[in-house]
Parts: C-alpha cells; structure tokens; sequence
C-alpha cells in the first residue's frame, strides 16, 4: 500500500500541520536543485558561491549566478506539488509551510503562511546600511554592481554560509514545529543547518514524521514514513485522501 493507515489516520485527525520544503519541490517547475545531478550550475559547490567572503572576492561572479537564478525563476511556475501545499492551507486547521527555497513559488501558488527561511532572491539588501531594495533589476550581462544611496554595494538578501538566520523566524519555526502533529519533510537532501535538524524539534513532541523524496536522503533516519518519489506526484494523492 503506498501509505500507512497510520499517516491516513492523521490526514483525518491532524490539526496543526508543517511542511519543510527544500529544492526537490521546485525542481518539476525547472527549477535546478543545487547538490545532485542537474544541480545548479553544476561547476560550482553552493558554498563556494553562497557566502560573504566570495561576494566580496568576486561580486560579479556572484551576481552572474543569482542574475542566472532570478531570471529563470522569473519565468516558471508553481507545480501541482506547490498547488497541493495550497490546498493543504485551506484543508488543515492551521498550516504552514518553512521553505528554504528563495524562489518565492509557495506565495505564488496562494499560500500564505509561509517562512522563508533563506531569504527571497527577488530582494536586496545594502552591504553597508541594510536597506532593502526590491527593484534591483535582473542584468543579463552584469556590467556594474547595484550600488545602494548611501553608496555601499547591494547583494541579494538570502541567508548564505556563515549568516545567522533572522531570530524571529527561527522563533516562529521552532513553535510550529513544537506544536504539529504530522510534519512533511519535501525535496530536501538535508545536508544544510539549521533546518536540517528541525525534524528532529517535531519529533521529540511526538509529531510523526514524513519525507517527501526522489531519493532517500541524510535525515531519511529521522522519518516514521518515508514516500520514495516526486512530490509533484505525492502531494495531489495526499491531498485526495484528505479531502475523501
Ligand atoms: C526531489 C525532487 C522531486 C529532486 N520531488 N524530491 C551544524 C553542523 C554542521 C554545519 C553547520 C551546523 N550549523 C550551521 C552550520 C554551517 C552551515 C551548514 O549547514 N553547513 C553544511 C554544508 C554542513 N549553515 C549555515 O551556515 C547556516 N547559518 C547558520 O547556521 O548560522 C549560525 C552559524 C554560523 C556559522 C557557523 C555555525 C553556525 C546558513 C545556511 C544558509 C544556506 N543557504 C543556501 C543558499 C540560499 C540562497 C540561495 O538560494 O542562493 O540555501 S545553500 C542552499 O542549500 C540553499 C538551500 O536552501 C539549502 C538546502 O538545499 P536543499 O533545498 O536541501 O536542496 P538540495 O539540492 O541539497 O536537495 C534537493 C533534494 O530534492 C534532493 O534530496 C533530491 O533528491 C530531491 N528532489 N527532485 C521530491 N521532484
Ligand atoms: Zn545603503
């Protein structure tokens, strides 16, 4: 059977719900993952382009890649596993999802309680005085560095290596998670911290957890059911059962 009585009887009975979403989710809109075969920009490693000191090295290396992003995200949309999500918000009494993805998708698919974790790629931020700009427009061939009033250079507001995560998000998250009762883990290999070990938060409050992946991953251990396959598939069943 592909699931157990158990997850059905908790579609059914669960009040509070959280899903954890990672790449995977977004990879059936075009979206590249970052690790794994046709990981983005498959010759560099995230970590190597995902921090402060290589912004600093070579801004316009950096900004060649999130140029890259934000013009393919921009032209892409949600898939049936985002369209589930957003059936699930309207189904379970409380639902929220903790995406690590930038590429804004749940939003537009309609969902609205949502924690971007990682930042949204469309933003900006200044180096120097932390204005957000949201207008900072996608160059094809970066030419310059975006350059904020106050003269300082602008970079994308995410979260790279080595940042703090925004408190108040981590606050938020660690709630939701204490207080599920059922936690989909979706499209995420696992190997980035700190979400990688927000499974474990649901766990030790008895939420029974579930993961949501074309492969088995390094948090697979974590999960009491485990859905081998493309959430794009999975979501739209889960979301029958419920609604039968
Ligand atoms: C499908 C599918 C389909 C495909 N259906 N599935 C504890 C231990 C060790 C290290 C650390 C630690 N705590 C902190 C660290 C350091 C670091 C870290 O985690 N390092 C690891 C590499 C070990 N973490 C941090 O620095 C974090 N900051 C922090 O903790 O601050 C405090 C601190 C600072 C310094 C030292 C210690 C503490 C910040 C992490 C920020 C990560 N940022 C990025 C870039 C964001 C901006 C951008 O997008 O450009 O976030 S990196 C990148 O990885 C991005 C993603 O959100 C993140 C996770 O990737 P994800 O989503 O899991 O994608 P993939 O590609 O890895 O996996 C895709 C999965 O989908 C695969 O499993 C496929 O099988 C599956 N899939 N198709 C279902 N159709
Ligand atoms: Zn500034």
């Amino acid at each position: 059977m592909e699931f157990s009585d158990k997850l059905k009887s908790l579609l059914k009975s669960s009040k509070n719900v959280v899903a954890i979403c990672g790449a995977g989710i977004s990879q059936e809109s075009g979206v590249p993952t970052f690790r794994g075969k046709g990981g983005l920009w498959e010759k560099y490693r995230p970590e190597e382009l995902a921090n402060f000191d290589a912004f600093i090295k070579n801004p316009v290396l950096v900004w060649e890649w999130y140029n890259y992003r934000k013009k393919l995200i921009s032209e892409v949309n949600p898939n049936p596993g985002h369209y589930a999500l957003y059936e699930m918000e309207n189904l379970f009494e409380k639902f929220f999802i903790i995406t690590q993805n930038v590429d804004g998708l749940h939003h537009k698919a309609g969902n609205k309680n949502v924690i971007e974790i990682h930042g949204n790629i469309m933003h900006s931020k200044c180096i120097e005085c932390d204005k957000i700009h949201y207008d900072v427009p996608i160059q094809e061939k970066v030419v310059s560095i975006p350059k904020c009033e106050c003269g300082g250079m602008i970079r994308p507001n995410v979260v790279w290596f080595g940042e703090l995560i925004s408190e108040n998000l981590l606050m938020d998250s660690y709630k939701l998670l204490k207080d599920c009762q059922l936690l989909f883990v979706i499209g995420t290999s696992g190997n980035v911290y700190p979400v990688a070990s927000f499974p474990i938060i649901a766990k030790e409050n008895d939420a029974y957890l579930v993961e949501i992946n074309t492969e088995k991953t390094t948090i697979s251990y974590m999960m009491d059911e485990i859905l081998e396959g493309q959430a794009g598939v999975f979501l739209p069943k889960i979301v029958e059962i419920i609604k039968n």
